[in-house]
This record gives structure tokens, C-alpha cells and sequence, in this order.
């Protein structure tokens, strides 16, 4: 064999390398995705064998028709209080998002990231958790602090990492960290927070406590070992937990191709792995409470994890460090054949004598004055160059229960360099 030496008459290699199906200047065009109608994925019991629902992976849990009706197995018959109030907080994270956006381009902090379009995929998933379970989130869920009533005003002070930056100034803007709302540190690590979440869904369990643990982490991110790391885990245990995946179709500039979604769903990770699966309409917020709470009762009565992939479309830029105009066709977002959630919602709600376009117009203007005076709020306590930040020898603290000598010696160098400096 060996002296036939390689490539003699053999076919020669090739190497496929995904390319995104719409770039800059393409007209887009979704009609080929084969999205299953809403009402039409069944509802399997919550102790279902894995092995016995596969074929949820490829499906997609609905349950808003194109006329904003809730029909199906999965409609989650929600009180028309908690629908308003889904809907509230979603346009809330809206309305915090444009303003923290427009705070960035002012120069007021240096960094900022909205989740526009995905707004469902954490305010519709809080409601469906209790409130001391535990989040392990990425960048891209603010919805759950704002759907746990967490003060604007905190979210503000971290991103412009000012006086009033509880976390002192150590983390990146919307880095958050907010124990008491049951909502893990952030890290800047992609997916890090899958295998934290399982573990410590797994020590819950361990203890005999009653909490379940829920991560959330984008597709792209579903790459990184530490997810597969933590599907083990999450598998060998039964750990009561929930591994979201956010599909919004894009990492940054890499389409969701890169992270393998032209070979099959992201939901379908989970087969392989023994776990439940689930795929759901990420844009219609009652699908993502059924959802959820499919999981979470699941997980409560120790018949084991749910990895749910949220099918959803990030609408803008991935952040400010952003221009998605370079690599992605613009009408992408408009021709998105799952819509807007907080539209959906709204329509919903309309449907049902709860509401109309008035008060849905009125209550953004509402909520981009709550913004803007927890902003003014905010701002007091410093922004970005103002000088009002956290002291710098506070740097040096926090991490050592007694600072060690090499470290008061590198602060007392720095004081001593800054008053040299004149600062
Ligand atoms: C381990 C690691 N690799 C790369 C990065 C750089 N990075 C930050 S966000 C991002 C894209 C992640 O995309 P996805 O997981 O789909 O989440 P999305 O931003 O779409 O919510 C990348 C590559 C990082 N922060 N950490
Ligand atoms: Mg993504």
C-alpha cells in the first residue's frame, strides 16, 4: 500500500466550508426554512424518556398562530395579568436597551450590548421559574433581571462602571452580577456557565435542596467544550437543570453554519447525549413559558435536564463593537418569519379585548421615561471619564481575605506613581 504513495489516482479532498446563505446586498428570502405551524408539535408528559420525544429536536413548539390566537398543546392558559406583565417587561428591556445604546454612542460607557428581538427568550423563561432559581445567563439576558424586578438603576451604575457599580468597577459594562436575584456572575468566557449551571444544579440536588438551576448560552457558543462538558454532566446526573441555546443565527460575524447548524438542529445536540430536547419558537413568548416550564417541572420532579433551543434572529448589531451591515444582508431582519415577540405579544393580548395599539403606544412612552429618569439617576453617581469611579486602590482589594506583601507593596507603588503623576 505504502508505494502507491498518497493522491495516485484517488479523488482529491475537499474541504466544505459553510457560507452563510445571504450577505450584504443579497435579497433574503427564509421561504425554504420549513417552520411548522403553531398548535402543531405535541406535548409529551413531563417524565418522558428521552429516547421517546426525539423528534421534538427537529419540530418547533408554538403556540401563536399568524392571527395572534394561542392554540395547541403548549398553550400555557397564563392569567392575563402575568401576559401583561410579560409583555411590559419585554418592552422595558427595549426601552432600556435603545436608551444604554445611545448612552455608549454619547461616550457615557464604553461598551454596550441589546438583545433586541430575543426579549422572549428570558422575560417569558422568568415566569416560567421560580424566583430563587438560579441563572447562570449570558451577555444577552438582562430580561431576567428586569423580569426579577432588579432596580434599573444597578444595571445602569455596572455599565458605566461608576460610584455606584456594586461590583466596583472589575467587571466589563453588563458584565452583571446580582445574588439576590438568584442570577449568577457573568463571564466574558463563552459557555462557561453551562457546566457552573449543571454543577450546581447537581449540588442542589447533592443537598436535598429544591431549587433548579437554568443556563442560557448563544449557538456559536455551543462550539466550546464546555457545553458538551456540561451535557455529560447534566446526563451521567440527571442534574435539575435547563441549557438553553439561543439560536439567533449569528456569533458575531459567523453564522450559526460555524457551529454546525447546516448538519442538523441545535435542539439535536441533546440526543446524542440522552437528554430531553426541545426546539421552540424563540420570538412567541407563551411557546417559551410552555417551554420552560415543561423543563422546570421536569427537572422539580428529578426526571432530569432539558436542553431547549430557542429559534430567534438577533435583529441588530452583536454589540457596539458591531456594524452587521458588513456581513449580513439588511432585510435579514424584516423578512424573519417568526416576527417580533413583543409584536406578537401585543397581538395577542389585543385578540383577547386586553389591549390595544393606544396602550401599547402609551406604555412605551412610559417606559422610556422610567429609563431615562433611572439614567439621570444614574449618571449622578458618574459615567464613563468623570472621574467618579470606583477609588483605584480598590483595585488591590477583595481578592485576599488579608492582602498579601506583594500586593501592598504593587499598591503603595502605584499611589506613589499616581501622586507623582499628579493624580
Ligand atoms: C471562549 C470565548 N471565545 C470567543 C469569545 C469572543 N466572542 C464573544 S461573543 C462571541 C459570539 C458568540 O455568539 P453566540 O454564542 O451565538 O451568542 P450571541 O452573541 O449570538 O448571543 C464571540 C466569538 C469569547 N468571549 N469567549
Ligand atoms: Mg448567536
Amino acid at each position: 500500500m505504502a508505494d502507491e504513495g498518497p493522491g495516485r489516482n484517488l479523488r482529491p479532498l475537499t474541504l466544505h466550508v459553510p457560507e452563510p446563505r445571504f450577505r450584504p446586498g443579497d435579497v433574503v428570502d427564509f421561504g425554504d426554512l420549513h417552520l411548522p405551524g403553531a398548535g402543531e408539535t405535541r406535548r409529551p408528559p413531563i417524565d418522558s424518556a428521552p429516547a421517546d420525544m426525539r423528534e421534538l429536536c427537529y419540530q418547533l413548539v408554538r403556540v401563536l398562530d399568524e392571527e395572534g390566537r394561542a392554540v395547541g398543546p403548549w398553550d400555557p392558559k397564563l392569567a392575563p395579568e402575568r401576559l401583561l406583565m410579560m409583555l411590559r417587561q419585554m418592552a422595558l428591556v427595549r426601552a432600556f436597551d435603545e436608551r444604554m445604546y445611545r448612552a455608549q454612542r454619547q461616550g457615557k460607557t464604553s461598551f454596550y450590548l441589546k438583545c433586541t428581538g430575543e426579549e422572549a427568550t428570558s422575560v417569558a423563561a422568568a415566569h416560567a421559574l421560580h424566583r430563587d432559581d438560579m441563572c447562570f445567563p449570558s451577555y444577552r439576558q438582562q430580561g431576567l433581571l428586569i423580569a426579577r424586578d432588579w432596580p434599573l438603576v444597578d444595571m445602569m451604575c455596572q455599565i458605566y462602571s461608576n460610584a455606584g457599580d456594586r461590583l466596583k468597577g472589575r467587571q466589563m459594562p453588563i458584565l452583571y452580577s446580582a445574588k439576590e436575584a438568584s442570577f449568577f456572575s457573568l463571564s466574558g468566557n463563552l459557555a462557561t456557565q453551562c457546566p457552573q449551571a449543571v454543577g450546581w444544579a447537581m449540588a442542589s440536588a447533592a443537598r436535598g435542596d429544591t431549587r433548579i438551576a437554568a443556563a442560557w448560552c448563544g449557538e456559536g457558543s455551543t462550539a466550546e467544550g464546555d457545553f458538551h462538558s456540561a451535557m455529560t454532566f447534566a446526563a451521567v446526573y440527571r442534574a435539575p437543570v435547563i441549557l438553553n441555546v439561543i439560536n439567533n443565527q449569528w456569533a458575531i460575524s459567523s453564522f450559526s453554519g460555524f457551529a454546525g447548524a447546516e448538519a442538523t438542529t441545535f435542539a439535536a445536540r441533546a440526543i446524542g447525549y440522552g437528554i430531553a430536547g426541545l426546539r421552540v419558537d424563540g420570538n412567541d413568548a407563551l411557546a417559551v413559558h410552555a417551554a420552560t416550564e415543561w423543563a422546570a417541572e421536569r427537572a422539580r420532579n428529578n426526571h432530569g435536564p432539558t436542553l431547549i433551543e430557542h429559534f430567534t434572529y438577533r435583529s441588530e448589531g452583536h454589540s457596539t463593537s458591531d456594524d452587521p451591515a458588513r456581513y449580513r444582508a439588511a432585510d435579514e431582519r424584516s423578512a424573519w418569519p417568526l416576527g417580533d415577540p413583543i409584536e406578537r405579544l401585543s397581538g395577542h393580548v389585543t385578540r383577547l379585548g386586553l389591549w390595544d395599539a393606544e396602550r401599547q403606544a402609551a406604555m412605551e412612552r412610559e417606559l422610556a421615561e422610567q429609563v431615562r429618569l433611572a439614567a439621570r439617576e444614574a449618571e449622578k453617581q458618574g459615567v464613563l471619564g468623570n472621574g467618579m469611579h470606583q477609588p483605584l486602590s480598590t483595585m488591590f482589594e477583595d481578592v485576599f481575605e488579608e492582602m498579601p506583601w506583594h500586593l501592598k507593596e504593587q499598591a503603595r507603588q502605584m499611589r506613589e506613581e499616581g501622586e507623582a503623576a499628579g493624580l
